[in-house]
């Protein structure tokens, strides 16, 4: 079984329902987190922060997620690269740093887990264990409690296309599919699993193909055209919320960067090949969109550039003046509420999303 086409799938062209505000909130989102990640891995290289994995390269479907839900009510099961998501759900540059530099206030951990595990309570942004596809049967936990519960809401999650060989997304997507549940999978399938590529991780094209297997529709889109992409997922999202089940959404997208700070993709990875898919490079075509429909010119992108890039620094001396969680905290959170060793520890809780006082028992 193919996987769909977008045309064969979609309904309605929801992009052209976005206003001129939307886009360019859209855009300036991007351009957000094209340029925070960019600074993350600057601060790698100059040995400020110990770690940071890219979404550089694969926005525009990320971007099309964030924009297709609606913030507050949706569930949202991210991916480690999802940085444009989440930023679009709520979190702020702030937040990213605070993760980045492991300080107390990092709204995902308090400092306590590695960056790019994204959490947000009051968005319903749920955070991710570092063990890949572990979101997804959780999605389809959720996604069980919204049928039953009667309410007009989706869960959405996304991965890796390498993370699809765990058999936590076979029992994740069977269950959304058996069950008929508001439930959506988008597989930003970047072509790489670190260094493993495509074809050696399924037989078939691409996971969408294995959408009629779990019985719902595997569409396979440019995740790199945020139109289509936000074509794709909203008509997605409608039809989960009124009603008619799940789908798995393919995004055919770029890794343009290393695996994460940590690898050297040079040594499995063709130079030739990277030049040609940094041709596919999201930004610079959601830029011309936006200059061509006369919202944007070269000149204000430029404008735009400089407010983001001081945003970023006012979001980073921010994190960068904050405290790290104290020494005799280490254990809150991260353990269940009890004694380990000679210590006592108080379970981790969350008054408004915010940290709590980390007393101990005494
Ligand atoms: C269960 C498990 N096995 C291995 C890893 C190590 N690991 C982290 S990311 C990754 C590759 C995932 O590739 P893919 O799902 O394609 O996502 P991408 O990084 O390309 O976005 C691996 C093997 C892990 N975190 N969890
Ligand atoms: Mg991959």
């Amino acid at each position: 079984m193919d996987a769909l086409l977008p045309q064969e799938f979609v309904t309605h062209d929801h992009a052209a329902d976005l206003s001129a505000e939307e886009l360019l909130r859209a855009h300036r989102l991007m351009l957000l987190a094209r340029k925070l990640d960019e600074r993350c891995w600057i601060l790698h290289r100059q040995g400020k922060i110990a770690f940071h994995i890219s979404g550089i390269g694969q926005e525009a479907c990320q971007l099309a997620a964030g924009m297709a839900l609606q913030v507050g009510r949706d569930y949202y099961f991210p991916h480690y690269r999802d940085l444009v998501t989440v930023l679009a759900l709520g979190v702020r540059p702030a937040d990213i740093f605070l993760g980045t530099y492991g300080k107390a206030a990092d709204p995902s951990s308090g400092g306590r887990q590695m960056p790019n595990h994204y959490n947000l309570a009051s968005s319903r942004l749920v955070t991710l264990s570092s063990p890949t596809t572990t979101q997804v049967p959780q999605c389809a936990g959720t996604a069980f409690a919204i049928k039953l519960q009667g309410e007009p809401l989706v869960a959405m999650c996304a991965l890796g296309e390498g993370a699809t060989s765990q058999g936590d997304w076979h029992e994740g997507l069977n269950w959304a599919g058996v069950h008929k549940l508001p439930f959506l999978c988008m597989v930003e399938n970047n072509h790489y699993a670190i260094s493993v590529p495509l074809d050696k991780q399924m037989a078939v094209a691409g996971p969408a193909e294995r959408g009629y297997a779990y019985g719902m529709p595997g569409i396979a889109f440019d995740g790199n055209d945020f139109f289509e992409s936000y074509n794709v997922i909203k008509e997605a999202v409608e039809r989960a919320r009124r009603g008619d089940g799940p789908a798995l959404l393919e995004a055919r997208t770029t890794r343009l960067t290393a695996h994460s700070s940590d690898d050297d993709d040079r040594t499995y990875r063709d130079r030739a090949e990277l030049e040609a898919q940094k041709q596919r490079d999201p930004l610079p075509r959601l830029n011309r969109a936006l200059i061509q429909r006369g919202l944007l010119d070269e000149a204000g992108l430029k404008r735009l550039e400089k407010e983001i890039l001081a945003e970023i620094d006012h979001a980073q001396a921010e994190a960068l003046a904050a405290p790290y969680p104290l020494a005799e905290e280490a254990l809150v959170g991260v353990f269940e509420a009890g004694s380990v060793g000679d210590r006592a520890v108080r379970a981790w809780r969350w008054p408004g999303g915010q940290l709590s006082s980390l007393a101990k028992e005494s």
